[in-house]
């Protein structure tokens, strides 16, 4: 077997855990790696059992400070999840006292998260009710994209300052859900990637209370791969941008498309459409919804992760504007096209669109573990949901809601 390029060496160890093991051992006796490499990557402690058997390399063989090392300086890097620390340490390839001393971010406090982490225990599933009558919130962006962690940090804040009450009577398990993946971003724990099918398309339904005044809502939780299939089916047959009907509802609406900042600064290495593409291709399905655009409140472009600003960006909102308007042209284009159309039907007081930063806190362990949770993102994004839905209630919106009118 021909000896593996850099690039192609480089596209294994990004893989490591979808390899079959015996290619990983081919690969060792081919000269190419060899077993420390693989668990420095990561690779399954079960399939290093594996391959240790096969090749016959015995406990000790390894050189255990070397590999330590270089575990210590990938998470100086902040390039190692949490769950690849613990296990690790679980592992005995680092110890407790050698992480305490020789990683910056690790101390007495941060090793008790890592040894008591788990991972997050729940997923999206479809509550069967029909949406309840409010604003409905759509998050659409790339999977990973983070519209789960902003959805959390919504509800994370709105609970803590008592502005956001559970609408009960509806989405039993979209309440559920919601309670999970509040309670486990508290302990820094990060949602999982929502599955891409319809049936983990969800809602939460429940009533933002400012001043004394009710507006119900609805959080529509979507994956972002089921998005990116929705962009790909340009027939009109597909239904999964209108998953159980939620887009074709006579509710008014709110659009989150997230775009994750993170992503489009380190080149849209993922697989298919970039972010850009995907949300000209939304908004061309969009164009079979006429009638939830005419109703559409507000369109938010969520610029996320904007904990990973330049530190010298001066204002965030400032920035995430004109980082839309260079980088995201077509789709700026786009919208401002979708909003000439019916400027006639628009709400001179609240823009149609908005361009928003937002992240959900500090991180640590490339982005695997939360330690510090953002108040003023969410605090400024209700408060903006807010007035557009008050707009409802000079409508009578809410009147029809209670039967007063
Ligand atoms: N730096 C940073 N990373 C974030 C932030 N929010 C989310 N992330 C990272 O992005 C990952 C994906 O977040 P999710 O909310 O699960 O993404 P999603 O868009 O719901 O993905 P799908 O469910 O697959 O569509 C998280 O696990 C974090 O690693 C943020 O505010 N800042
Ligand atoms: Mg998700």
């Amino acid at each position: 077997m021909a000896k593996k390029t850099p690039l192609q060496k480089e596209a294994i160890l990004r893989e490591i855990n979808k390899i079959p093991v015996k290619s990983l051992i081919g690969l060792i006796k081919n000269g190419d790696f060899n077993l420390d490499k693989y668990i420095e990557h990561d690779l399954d402690s079960n399939k290093v059992e594996e391959i240790k058997k096969e090749l016959k390399i015995i406990e000790g063989g390894l050189d255990k400070k070397e590999l330590a090392k270089k575990i210590y300086k990938k998470i100086n890097d902040d390039k190692m999840i949490v769950q690849h620390i613990q296990r690790h340490l679980l592992n005995n390839d680092v110890t407790e006292e050698g992480l305490i001393e020789n990683c910056d971010q690790i101390d007495e406090n941060i090793l008790e998260k890592i040894k008591r982490y788990e991972g997050p225990s729940i997923s999206s599933e479809n509550n069967k009710d029909p949406l309840q009558f409010g604003t409905d919130i759509f998050f659409y962006g790339k999977s990973e994209s983070g519209k789960t962690c902003v959805l959390a940090s919504i509800f994370n804040y709105g609970n803590k300052a008592g502005i956001l009450i559970d609408n009960h009577k509806a989405s039993i398990k979209g309440h559920e859900y919601k309670d999970i993946i509040v309670k486990e971003l508290k302990r820094g724990i990060l949602p999982r990637r929502t599955n891409a099918s319809i049936d983990a398309v969800t809602y939460i339904s429940t009533i933002l209370k400012v001043k004394e005044n009710d507006h119900p809502l609805n959080f529509v939780e979507m994956s972002g791969e089921l998005f990116s299939n929705a962009a790909l089916e340009f027939d009109g047959l597909d239904g999964s941008i209108d998953a159980h009907g939620y887009l074709s509802s006579k509710n008014k609406k709110i659009f989150f498309f997230v775009i994750d900042y993170q992503m489009h600064k380190d080149g849209e290495l993922g697989k298919g459409k970039t972010q850009e593409q995907e949300f000209n291709a939304i908004l061309s399905l969009l164009d079979d919804y006429e009638n939830a655009l005419d109703n559409t409140h507000c369109i938010y472009i969520i610029i996320n992760k904007s904990d990973k600003f330049p530190s010298d960006c001066g204002d965030k909102n400032e920035f995430a504007k004109k980082y839309f308007i260079k980088n995201f042209a077509s789709v700026n284009t786009n919208l401002q096209d979708k909003k000439a159309r019916r400027k006639h039907k628009l709400d001179p007081k609240n823009p149609w669109l908005r361009v928003q930063h937002y992240s959900i806190g500090d991180f640590i362990f490339n982005n695997s573990y939360l330690i510090n949770q953002n108040d003023e993102c969410p605090q400024r994004i209700i408060n903006s949901i807010s007035k557009h839905t008050d707009k409802d209630r000079k409508d009578g919106f809410l009147d029809k809601l209670f039967g007063n009118d």
